[in-house]
């Protein structure tokens, strides 16, 4: 319907108000509008037409300037690991390694070295959810007072290939397949399996991406590892080869696939929300870096390649030594300018640091700064504040696109004799590369040290809780089940006869296998090692409330002291605590007053807390038995192994729901008990709720 507004004569006049009422109802002290030539803009709500019913002018340069603008809004997104998050923080070390390195972040105890630590999936586009199963980037840039360090890790020590050569085919097979462009974040499919079936290196990091490590509960409870060998080189340029470790402080903590499954739909922010409630609360994040350290001398003992990136170096064999810690405490100002735009490389290392043989690494060093120029547009993106070293840096490259810069001088080369303040190289602080030795053929040739594929796969699994092993047994199924191929799905399983007999089984049997299918060739034998703890994640769980939300489900006339009760016992021990009603507004609880909610109980599922309280008058309860949405917040928190407390009309939600109590159910009026049940999860009780393979 055309506006019947009062007439235009040079400023805005539309059914929404005059620009002038707009910035009175926004507060009124604004700065002004202008374009990006710093013109003022009268009226941002309407184009340049003639008469009040077009048509627009091509002169509006306003209008023509802001579409442009966004039109080009976005840059390529990251070919693997483009969905993240990340946040700035610092890095403190706490124990020096000045034998071993003149880096001065690793030398100068007590020194604060800022970072900007992005975590990631990998396999989903930049829209696609959180909790896929899938490996989690975890890259930190380090701003050295020496230059910028990035340690561009995983939440897992190993990877899928040997050979960088290999990575695109990887990517290929596990992204959405060509054809039909589905499944989007999914390994869950024929041709990413199909690729794992003829490539047996990868099995070792089958059995961890099978594992509950990649079904994170938050980024704050994952482990972050360099995977690669690199070497640190003392002032003699005697180095020493290095493995670097990240640590939560708040221990390792993991969902159940059917919680992660839920999660997607539920929140597909859901680790993006809960690291920015953490840093907004001022829980700040933390992870202590450990390091393996090692000679070349010990690495030829160790009865694996330490230069294969699908291998570790079990914490038996070289113990791991905590050097200094992590703190991520400020979230991003701007989501594009930071964490999009953050460029991480390998090859961004800083003097007393040097990189190992290993030939995925070496590969990754091409790679990052190809990636960038494609990504970022221009070889000056280091120009970018969240790419910029925050200790001086200067050199003779110039000009390229977006060149934000303005070199004074007429010295553009070295050596010159011309300008005083040119730069020049400087051999006592500049980056040496560690004199090694290196003799060989040349060839496209795969190191007979790298033949064993399988006895590091089943060292990770007998490693595991029987949970845990019940846990992969049962992803493997899922996965496979989801493979249309017949022989992919025997080919796979016959890779895991090599890693367990028994999980090979178990898997075989998921899939209503008549028999097992024959054993794939094995390059070198099995093996058998000493099951390694450390490789577990319930061994690495921290019975704590710290970090971690509890949400309490409420109703009109739910018990006022209960609900005050519980979530004050819930506080103190570490938790947040969030309130969940059937109306966001809040309920009136049994005293009368209102207590406001965090989340409406349709859009607040018990997925999104570690420990759920109900606590209901026995009219909501009622009520809220005939509600799928209640019901299932009980019937999910007990099949997610958490603790519930329940009062009376909980209990009757509770049975409602067609549940048995177990001792993680605890009454509501016991709030010290709830506490305790809380810190962790019941994987006794998941025999009872779920079939596992
Ligand atoms: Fe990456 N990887 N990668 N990768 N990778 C990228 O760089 C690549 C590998 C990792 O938050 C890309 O900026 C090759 C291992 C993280 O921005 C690209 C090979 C590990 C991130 C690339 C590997 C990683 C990336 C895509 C095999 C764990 C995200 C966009 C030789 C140690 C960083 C980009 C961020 C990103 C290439 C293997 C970790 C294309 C060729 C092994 C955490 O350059």
């Amino acid at each position: 319907m055309v506006s019947k507004a009062k007439s235009a004569k040079g400023t805005s006049a539309d059914t929404r108000g005059t620009g002038d009422e707009l910035h009175q109802q926004a507060g009124g002290s604004h700065p002004a509008l202008t374009t990006n030539q710093g013109v003022p803009v009268s009226d941002d709500q309407n184009s340049l037409k003639v008469g009040e019913r077009g048509p627009v002018l091509l002169e509006d340069f306003i209008l023509r300037e802001k579409i442009t603008h966004f039109d080009h809004e976005r840059i390529p997104e990251r070919i693997v690991h483009a969905r993240g998050t990340a946040a700035h923080g610092f890095f403190e070390l706490t124990a020096s390694l000045s034998k071993y390195t003149t880096a001065k972040v690793l030398t100068e105890v007590g020194e604060k070295t800022p970072v900007f630590t992005r975590f990631s999936t990998v396999a989903g586009g930049a829209g696609s959810v959180d909790t896929p199963r899938d490996v989690r980037g975890f890259a930190v840039k380090l701003y050295t007072k020496e230059g910028n360090w990035d340690l561009v890790g995983n939440n897992i020590p190993v990877f899928f290939i040997q050979d960088a050569l290999k990575f695109p085919d990887l990517v290929h097979a596990v992204k959405m397949e060509p054809d039909r462009g589905f499944p989007q974040a999914a390994t869950a499919h024929d041709t990413f399996w199909d690729f794992i079936s003829l490539t047996p290196e990868s099995i070792h990091m089958i059995m961890w991406a099978m594992s509950d490590r990649t079904i994170p509960r938050s980024l704050r409870m994952m482990e972050g590892f360099g995977v690669h060998s690199f070497r640190l080189v003392n002032a003699k340029g005697q180095s020493t080869f290095v493995k670097f470790h990240w640590r939560p402080r708040l221990g390792l903590q993991s969902t159940v696939w059917d919680e992660a499954v839920k999660l997607a739909g539920a929140d597909p922010d859901f680790h993006r929300r809960d690291l920015f409630e953490a840093i907004q609360a001022g829980n700040y994040p933390e992870w202590d870096l450990g390091v393996q350290l090692f000679t070349e001398d010990q690495a030829a003992q160790f009865p694996f390649d330490h230069l294969d990136a699908t291998k570790l170096i079990p914490e038996e064999l070289v113990p791991l030594k905590i050097i200094g810690r992590m703190v991520l405490d400020r979230w991003p100002d701007n989501f594009f300018a930071e964490t999009e735009q953050v460029a991480f490389c390998p090859s961004h290392l800083v003097p007393g640091l040097d990189f190992s043989n290993d030939p995925l690494l070496q590969g990754r060093l091409f790679s990052y700064l190809d990636t960038q120029l494609s990504r970022l547009g221009s070889p000056n993106f280091h120009q970018l504040p969240i790419n910029a070293p925050k200790c001086p840096f200067a050199n003779h490259q110039r000009d390229g696109h977006m060149q934000q810069q303005v070199p004074k001088g007429r010295v553009a080369y070295e050596p010159s004799s011309l300008q005083k303040d040119a730069p020049y190289e400087d051999a006592r602080r500049g980056f040496r590369s560690a004199p090694v030795e290196e003799a060989g053929g040349r060839g496209r040739v795969r190191a007979e040290t790298f033949a064993d594929h399988y006895s590091q796969a089943r060292l990770f699994y007998i490693s595991q809780t029987p949970f845990e092993q019940a846990h992969m047994a049962s992803a493997l199924v899922f996965e496979l089940s989801k493979v249309e191929t017949e022989h992919v799905r025997e080919a796979v399983v016959g890779h895991l006869r090599h890693v367990d007999e028994d999980l090979a089984r178990r898997v075989a049997n998921g899939l209503a296998m008549d028999k097992l299918p024959a054993a794939a060739k094995a390059r070198a034998p099995v093996i058998e090692m000493k099951a390694s703890p450390a490789l577990q994640i319930i061994g690495k769980m921290k019975r704590t409330l710290q970090g971690r939300v509890v949400g309490i489900l409420v109703n009109d006339g739910s018990h006022a002291k209960t609900v005050a009760a519980l979530s004050k016992a819930a506080e103190s021990a570490g938790a947040t605590v969030k309130i969940v009603a059937p109306k966001v507004g809040g309920a009136k609880l049994s005293g009368g007053k209102t207590l406001v909610a965090d989340g409406q109980l349709a859009g607040t599922p018990s997925i999104n807390f570690d420990a759920v309280a109900v606590v209901l008058s026995a009219e909501g309860a009622g009520q809220l038995g005939k509600e799928a949405a209640a019901v299932d917040f009980v019937r999910d928190a007990f099949g997610h192994l958490k603790a519930i407390a329940l009062d009376d009309g909980g209990k009757a939600l509770f049975d409602a729901a067609g549940l048995e109590t177990d001792k993680g159910v605890i009454t509501a009026s016991d709030a010290a008990a709830f506490v305790e049940a809380a810190k962790g999860r019941f994987f006794e009780r998941e025999a009872g709720v779920r079939t596992l393979a």
